[in-house]
């Protein structure tokens, strides 16, 4: 698809667009072994749908202490670790493994997890199925002793569906093998020979620590027998009106159903006819309903499937209507220009790591909107189904980004092709699992791709870089074919190829003038900065945002004049681009790197194990940078 898409390109054109999102994802993405529960693998099948509770489907959360125990030697599936762990410990589910065992800090190999659980009674007779919300990095799943699946990926939720090996009778034994080892086929990839980011421990290719586990809950869940299988929503406009075209997706070739917008006087109301398993159904939103970051507006859209006269299932997303588009220099929502102000984020916490940890990621919000933020980048990785929740709720609008991060093209065709094959399996998750969150602006398909050393002067071998915008390109086509109503976007090293930033609707750049370059001289690197942006603008056309700029910064420690490390250095770092920023009407965004400081592998740059560019500290005390950004953002935010 051509780079510059215009705004009509973008907005939603109903089944059309849904059309075409059903028939990309029919392909398979070869990942799992056995068939995971609603896999969009058939051409007709949309996303795994979350599961929720109503009078027609049931959850029942697994989170609690599980049974565990690492398995560094590989002999857990010939001992049949899978019916009994030899010699278990207790782990909390979710959380990450590393920060709660001394021996399991750095440990990167499979582990297990075993649970017993009475699956409810009155399910019986029903469809059951198991879901993972986010196993890092593969995961093989059995119930009483049976493989139902596997996944590869972290970070994305996937499902099986486990009614034949359900006991009714006896506890339901769940066994599932998480192994994080780094291999050159994966995404992120292992480093190469050379070792990882700057020679940190564990050896990574990226900055941040190799969290593993099971990060989000298990949950068991039932479904009736016919069932709404999928449910897209998209808006068009109309003046400050619009049309929601809802397309649902059933278990069932043909049948009726009814989609239904909101309750009591307002409802708005559409019958649904299904064939070859799907239905469509527009209809018109009165004035005021649109969601913006100002009106955070969200509507319940109910699809109820009807046998006769009976209801026989019904699923409610919860959702916002508004249109993005990128229009020249712009980035519209609803037809109106905005402008990010927030955060690259991580999901890093003491204790849980990466695993989920809802009072954080309340307090995290709660300290971006202090900010005046009404923007984050999902970075490195999708996040937590709860965040894109409260975001929808807070009006933040997110760059939601695939786990792909420094990937390289130097190790040969096979594993290119491979990553290239996960890359697109997370991208069709992702989008399966968030396309219909209202902030939710754009897909991100990788996070500083590298065609060399990045720290090596010189232009990069031509060979790499065509290589890798083949590898893009064939990412942003499958973007664009999933989802037809949002602008994809690469996130760009600096001295990267122009030539990847090239394939996208949306320029992101990261940029350390005055850190990792002209380091404690920032009159030298602003003006660079400045420049930069300016010959981009002029080659690409296209609206940019820097989303990563900052310097770590020890909290406590100060400086007069400002020097590197310093809170007033951090400040003084953080004015300077965003008054660059704010002198160019195309750079439509400012993420500051990062919200709060991070673990990260052992090394020589970064004391303590912590990337500690945060403008908040691990522990979400506010630097002197946060109370900048506040003072500078407070009046944008309407405080
Ligand atoms: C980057 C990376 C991010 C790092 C950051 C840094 O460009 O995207 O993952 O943490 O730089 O602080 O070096």
């Amino acid at each position: 698809m051509s780079a510059s898409l215009d705004r009509r390109e973008f907005l939603a054109t109903g089944a059309g667009a849904i059309g075409v999102a059903m028939a990309g994802s029919g392909e398979s993405s070869g990942q799992t072994s056995r068939r995971p529960i609603d896999e969009p693998r058939t051409a007709r099948s949309l996303p795994p749908l979350r599961p929720q509770q109503n009078r027609f489907r049931d959850v029942c959360d697994l989170s609690g202490l599980w049974q565990f125990q690492m398995d560094p030697d590989g002999i857990g599936e010939s001992g049949a670790w899978h019916t009994a762990l030899p010699k278990a410990r207790l782990i909390p589910v979710p959380c990450s493994w590393n920060d709660l065992f001394d021996d399991a800090r750095d440990y990167l190999g499979t582990a297990w997890y075993l649970t017993d659980c009475y699956v409810p009674a009155g399910w019986n007779g029903r469809r059951v199925c198991l879901r993972v919300g986010s196993a890092n990095y593969r995961a093989r799943v059995w119930v009483n002793g049976t493989l139902a699946g596997e996944h590869d990926g972290g970070h994305l939720p996937f499902a099986f569906d486990i009614t034949p090996l359900v006991k009714w009778d006896a506890p339901t034994r769940i066994a599932i093998a998480v192994d994080n080892l780094q291999k050159p086929d994966r995404v992120p990839a292992s480093p190469g020979p050379g070792g990882g980011f700057l020679g940190s421990y564990p050896s990574t290719t990226y900055d941040f620590f190799p969290y593993a586990g099971l990060h989000r809950q298990v949950v068991l869940y039932s479904l009736p027998a016919v069932q709404v299988t999928g449910v897209r929503v998209q808006t068009t406009l109309d003046g400050d009106a619009a049309t929601v075209t809802v397309t649902a997706t059933s278990s069932q070739a043909t049948g009726r159903g009814v989609v239904t917008i909101g309750d009591g006087a307002s409802r708005l109301q559409a019958p649904l006819t299904f064939t070859s398993g799907a239905a469509t159904a527009t209809l018109r939103l009165p004035s005021g309903q649109l969601w913006s970051p100002e009106s955070p507006r969200l509507h319940d859209v109910t699809v109820t499937l009807a046998d006769g006269t009976r209801d026989v299932d019904q699923y409610t997303v919860r959702t916002g209507f508004r249109t993005v588009a990128v229009e020249g220099d712009r980035l519209l929502v609803n037809g109106s220009p905005v402008s990010l102000r927030g955060f690259g984020r991580h999901e890093d916490f003491p204790l849980h790591g990466r695993g989920l940890d809802l009072a954080a990621l309340v307090r995290d919000f709660e300290l971006m909107r202090w900010t005046g933020a009404n923007s984050f980048r999902t970075s490195h990785y999708p996040y937590s189904e709860e965040t894109y929740d409260l975001a929808d709720r807070l009006g933040f609008l997110i760059i939601d980004e695939i786990p792909a991060v420094s990937l390289a093209f130097a190790d040969g065709e096979a594993n290119i092709a491979a990553r290239l094959e996960q890359c697109k399996a997370d991208l069709r998750e992702l989008v399966a699992r968030d396309a219909n969150h209202p902030s939710v602006i754009a897909w991100s398909i990788a996070n500083e791709p590298m065609a060399g050393n990045p720290m090596a002067p010189g232009r990069p071998d031509p060979a790499v870089v065509s290589t890798g915008t083949q590898f893009f390109q064939a990412l942003v086509t499958l973007a664009h074919e999933l989802d037809a109503t949002r602008p994809v976007t690469l996130v760009g090293i600096g001295g990267g190829p122009v030539e990847w930033l090239a394939i996208t609707d949306l320029v992101c750049v990261n940029r350390y003038y005055g850190w990792y370059s002209q380091g404690g001289q920032l009159d030298a690197g602003i003006p660079l900065l400045g420049k930069e942006l300016d010959a981009l603008h002029d080659a690409l056309k296209k609206p940019i945002v820097v989303t990563e700029f900052g310097a770590d910064t020890v909290a406590g420690l100060h400086a007069q004049p400002p020097e590197m490390w310093s809170e007033e250095y951090q400040s003084e770092m953080l004015t300077k681009y965003l008054d660059v920023a704010a002198a160019r009407p195309f750079v439509v965004g400012m993420h500051v790197w990062n919200f709060a400081d991070f673990k990260t592998g052992q090394g020589i740059i970064r004391a303590s194990g912590l990337n500690q560019k945060g403008v908040f500290t691990r522990d979400r005390r506010p630097k002197l940078a946060a109370h900048t950004l506040r003072a500078r953002w407070a009046q944008a935010a309407g405080k």
